[in-house]
Parts: C-alpha cells; structure tokens; sequence
C-alpha cells in the first residue's frame, strides 16, 4: 500500500519509481527538497525491496590505518597530521602484521586498508606490507587504499596509475573501498579538501581500477557546505560512471563529523539529512547494487532505521575506527557480530553474513565458508 504522498510535486517521481524508470536531476533535486520524508522512504524501499528481498547484509571486518601521516591538509578531516606533529604514528610492518592479528578470529573476511599520504612510504613498503598480510591471513579480503592513495602513489613513484594498480593487485590488493570521493563540485573541492586530487581524478582512477577487474565501493560527503545541486551531480557523475564500468559495489553516505576539524564551525547532520541521503541516493543510483547504512558514522540507531529507508547494508563489526573517532564520533569503535545481528533483526530484516563482495558467508563454529 502507498502512503500518503503529502508533497504533490513527488507524484511523477513515483510513476517513474513504480515503473523502473530512471531519475533526472531535476527529479534528485526535488528528492531533496521535499520534507515528505515517510513518501521518500516508501519508494526507497520499494527499489530496496525489488533489489534484496528481506535481506540486511552485514559482514565480519577490521580496519587497519597504517598512518595518520599525510602531506594533505584537508579542513574536513581529522585524522590526518603532519610528520612533525608529535601525535602521529606511522606503523612498522610488523606492527601492521601485529594489529591485523590482534584479537584475531577466523571470522574475519575483510581487512579495510587506508591511511594518510604518507610522503616517505613507498609502492614497494606496501607491496611488501599486503605480501605480508596475504602470507599470514591467505582468507582474508584486502580492501585496501583509496582512489586518492592510488593517484598520490602513482605520482610519489612516477609511474601511471595503471602500473600501481597492477603491483598492488599482484601483491594482495582484492578491491578498493569508496572513500577520498567527497563531493565532486570544484567550488565546495577547494574548501573542504584543495590539497586532494579533484573530481575528475578520483573518478579517472576508479574507472582504470574497474578496467583492471578491481571492483570498488564508492562515497559521498554531505553535511557540510555542498547544496543540492552539489548532491545530485555527484550522484549523476556516480551513475554515469558505473554505466561504463559496473565496478561500483556499494555506496556509502558519510555524514560530515566536524569536531577537531577545521570546519568545526559547522553543525552536524540530524537524523532526518541522514535517512534522507539514503533514501536519495538509493533512489538515484538505479545500477548500484548496495547502499550501505555505515553505523559508526551513522549510529546504529540511524543506520538500523536506514534498513526501511533504502539500505540494504550496515557495514561489519569495523574494530579500531579512528578517521570517524578523531572527528569526534561517538560511536563505538567495535560492534560484535550479534550485536549487529540484534540491529538488522529488530528492524525486521534478515541478516545475512557477507564477504566484501557480497557472496554470502556460512558460518559454523570454527569454520568460514564463502558460498558460491
Ligand atoms: O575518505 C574524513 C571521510 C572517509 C571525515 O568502502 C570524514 O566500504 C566525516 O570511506 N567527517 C573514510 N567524514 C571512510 C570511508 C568508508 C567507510 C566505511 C566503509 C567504506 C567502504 C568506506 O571518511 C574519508 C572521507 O571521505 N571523512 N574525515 C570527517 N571529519
């Protein structure tokens, strides 16, 4: 049964949404701008729903940061920090090695890799560092490193970012998380991250990693100084891109966090902003598999909501968060895996244990077995 459709202008959208046809950019600045917030969560679970069934996917990770060390300086990050600075680290190998075994358990399908713009790391320290990781943990997935760590590496070594996807791939790298993407618009680029690779770049990067057969995941920043128009084309340059490659797996919202930023300024989103850029997003990139409803940006309150306005996705139990963390976040920096099952549950969705690539996992005692 269709709800109520309060806001009369979101009629011809739903003709389209019942129908499958795809959205335009007038129609994704509309999304935004209406504040019939229960209409929107209606047609975003009904793509939901068409797409996954019941089904919540989560998964069984650990994020690993080898350095906060970055050349960058962007205002809306926390975590990055001058070599100087007497608060950053840069891990040794071994001490990578020792933290992704910490509190190991053969549950664990994923590592989620990425770190600072570290100017004196080379291709070969983390060749050597996923060689490593491969040797110790052969199961485990390597997510790792960013389109902006790929195309910072590419121009440290002088070489194309062709030739260091291809090393790291040979060395262990599975596929890329979303990260580093912000918002694509120049205009909003030069103030919240000018040191950072533009739009156009990041976007380039993704599409040699999809040519190579590397699968990505991808990201949006909101809740800080971008409009809706902002949203949209980024959204739109998302779709466009995955019309040619169909590389994406998931996309990610990320909610600004401000605190310890240089836009602190800023207030944070609300929960309304937070469910409204899933249902959006979900609305507008028709070939995107998963929207992920990630819960240490979100809480899991909002990213348990998120399962009956568009996601499909919650994320894994994470371990050891800290980009969101240095920015203030409050959120655990771990969630177990019945914790999140508890989450998925009493939204009345089904959970179902995922690797990175979404093949599902069964899951006995002491056994991990990805099917298919
Ligand atoms: O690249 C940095 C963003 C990203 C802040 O691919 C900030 O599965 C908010 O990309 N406030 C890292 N956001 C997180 C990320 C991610 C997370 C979970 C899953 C996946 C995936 C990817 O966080 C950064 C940047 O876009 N970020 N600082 C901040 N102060």
């Amino acid at each position: 049964m269709p709800p109520v459709i309060e806001d009369s202008r979101l009629l011809p959208i739903l003709e389209k949404v019942e129908a499958g046809e795809r959205l335009s950019f007038q129609d994704g600045l509309t999304l935004y701008r209406t504040n019939d917030l229960l209409a929107l969560g209606y047609m975003a679970n009904l793509v939901r729903e068409r797409r996954h069934g019941n089904v919540t996917y989560f998964n069984v990770n650990r994020h690993i940061n080898p350095t906060d060390v970055c050349v960058a300086s962007c205002r809306l990050c926390a975590f990055g920090k001058r070599a100087k600075d007497p608060r950053a680290y840069t891990m040794s190998l071994e001490q990578v090695w020792e933290t992704a075994g910490r509190g190991w358990t053969e549950a664990v399908t994923e590592f989620h890799i990425v770190g600072g713009l570290h100017p004196e790391l080379t291709l070969d320290w983390y060749c050597e560092m996923l060689r490593g990781l491969k040797q110790r943990f052969p199961q485990v997935h390597l997510k790792a490193f960013t389109m902006v760590e790929i195309a910072y590496l590419a121009q440290r070594e002088r070489i194309s970012v062709r030739e260091t996807l291809e090393r790291l791939m040979e060395a262990g790298v599975d596929s890329l998380p979303g990260g580093g993407a912000e918002i694509f618009s120049e205009r909003v680029r030069r103030i919240i991250c000018d040191h950072k690779i533009d739009g156009q770049q990041w976007l380039d990067v993704a599409r040699t990693a999809h040519r190579l057969g590397l699968r990505s995941n991808c990201t949006m920043l909101y809740g800080h100084i971008e409009t809706d128009e902002d949203r949209v084309d980024h959204l739109l340059k998302l779709r466009a891109l995955q019309d040619e490659t169909g590389g994406f797996v998931a996309f990610i919202p990320l909610a600004f966090h401000p605190a310890n930023t240089a836009l602190r300024h800023l207030p944070t989103t609300t929960g309304f902003q937070d469910i409204k850029n899933i249902a959006v997003s979900r609305l507008l990139l028709d070939n995107i598999a998963h929207v992920k409803a990630y819960w240490v940006m979100m809480t899991p309150r909002i990213a348990q909501i998120a399962q009956r306005f568009g996601a499909d996705d919650i994320d894994g139990t994470v371990v050891e968060e800290r980009i969101y963390h240095d920015a203030g976040a409050t959120t655990a920096q771990s969630l177990r895996r019945s914790e999140l099952l508890r989450l998925i549950r009493e939204a009345g969705r089904e959970p179902v244990e995922r690797d990175t690539l979404y093949r599902p996992v069964a899951r006995t005692e002491t056994t991990v077995t990805v099917l298919v």
